[in-house]
């Protein structure tokens, strides 16, 4: 089968590192798996309502889906430590916020991005980091421990290194999670910041978010290797393969890296197979059609994370068959979608973030040279 035939592949998904004996999501309570659940939703409510208020013309901007691609975002940031590092591409917008948001969303000294900051980004408010200035996705923080994204495909992967690196001379155990489309993998940078953090055992996680397109170029015109994974074996690192689309197996596989990474026996790739529902932008919806058949998109979007991660936390006990019919946000495009799909507190959240982005100003027009050449004493 083709890699762009539209599967994001399950059950098959192997593991070329360490094999545990007791999987990390073995070791997670109830209210994790629950909480797992929910951020699957505010990941998914997220990018609908932006979608939806881009459509009004209520925004500008591009908008960079990550609709499908929620169980890699939370699987891989869900258990991470406060003082690890994060950095997260142009279709990661919710890894801002869901940067160390577990359990208590609103809580204010989190070492992530408010939802009001992220909404003031998004709505191009005096209140965000990048005040109108660039890109949604282009910030960071380094108070948050989230690296600054930029355009540069896998430019962010020698930055980490770097900042692993330091924070490891300062006598810490951060790790650094990076996040990178298959389409990077094929830079130059990719492989010498990889090399790089291998020779020095760093501890960088790269994960790479394989959706099997690279704007509209497929996966096996960007890597000659069945799995990008299969890359590592070159740095002689562990590769793993997750089923991006089952939130616990990518918990699992970066969990695993974490650990690895954490015990300073150095960097891993985990490749996260995965489905780009839309366009590659809202700019490429149209012409979408156009390069992907119909069907193979129908078929990569059949799997859905909340769908999937439902299913697990039924099997396991963890909510009955009337809870689970209660929101039905999966399989449906933003347009399909309504708020009572979604949980209330998921809805109400967001709509906090929104209400304080529309109520903040736009930053003074004087603004626009500043920041841009060195300031004048
Ligand atoms: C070095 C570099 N080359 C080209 C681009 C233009 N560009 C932006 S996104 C993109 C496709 C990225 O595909 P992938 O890495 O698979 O991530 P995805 O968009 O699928 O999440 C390209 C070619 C860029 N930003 N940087
Ligand atoms: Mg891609």
């Amino acid at each position: 089968m083709s890699r762009t035939s539209g599967t994001a592949p399950a059950a098959n998904a192997t593991q070329k590192g360490d094999t545990p004996s007791i999987r990390p999501r073995d070791l997670l309570s109830k209210e994790d798996c629950l909480e797992i659940f929910r951020q699957l939703y505010l990941a998914r409510y997220f990018d609908v309502r932006l979608i939806k208020e881009k459509r009004l013309g209520h925004l500008t901007g591009t908008l960079y889906s990550s609709h499908n691609q929620e169980g890699v975002l939370v699987g891989s940031l869900y258990g991470l430590k406060p003082n690890d590092w994060i950095s997260p591409i142009h279709r990661d917008m919710p890894a801002f916020f869901l940067k160390d948001i577990k359990f208590d969303w609103r809580r204010a000294d989190r070492m992530g991005l408010s939802i009001e900051e992220v909404c003031a980004q998004v709505w191009g408010r005096v209140g965000s980091p990048g005040r109108a200035r660039d890109n949604w996705s282009h910030i960071g923080s380094r108070s948050k421990r989230i690296i600054h994204s930029t355009s540069m495909l896998a430019g962010t992967i020698p930055v980490a290194a770097g900042v692993v690196y330091a924070d490891r001379l300062d006598g810490g155990d951060a790790v650094c999670v990076t996040f990178n489309g298959e389409g990077s993998t094929a830079q130059g940078i990719f492989h010498e910041a990889i090399n790089y953090a291998a020779v020095h055992k760093l501890p960088v996680v790269t994960v790479v978010e394989n959706n099997q397109w690279a704007y509209g170029t497929p996966a096996e015109l960007e890597c000659p290797t069945t799995d990008v994974a299969d890359r590592a074996r070159g740095f002689g690192i562990p590769g793993l393969v997750a089923d991006g689309q089952d939130v616990f197996d990518v918990y699992d596989k970066v969990m695993t890296a974490i650990n690895y990474a954490r015990s300073g026996r150095g960097p891993s790739i985990v490749e996260c197979k995965t489905f780009r529902a839309y366009g590659h932008g809202d700019h490429d919806d149209d012409r979408a059609n156009k390069y992907r058949p119909k069907e193979d998109v129908e078929k990569g979007r059949a799997r859905d994370p909340i769908a999937i991660c439902r299913a697990t936390l039924l099997a396991l006990g963890h909510i009955d068959a009337a809870h689970a019919e209660t929101f039905r946000a999966e399989g449906k495009n933003a347009s399909e979608a309504k708020n009572d799909d979604f949980p209330p507190e998921v809805v109400t959240f967001l709509n906090e973030g929104i209400e304080f982005a529309l109520q903040s100003s736009l930053p003074p027009a004087d603004e626009g040279a500043k920041w841009v050449f060195r300031e004048a004493k």
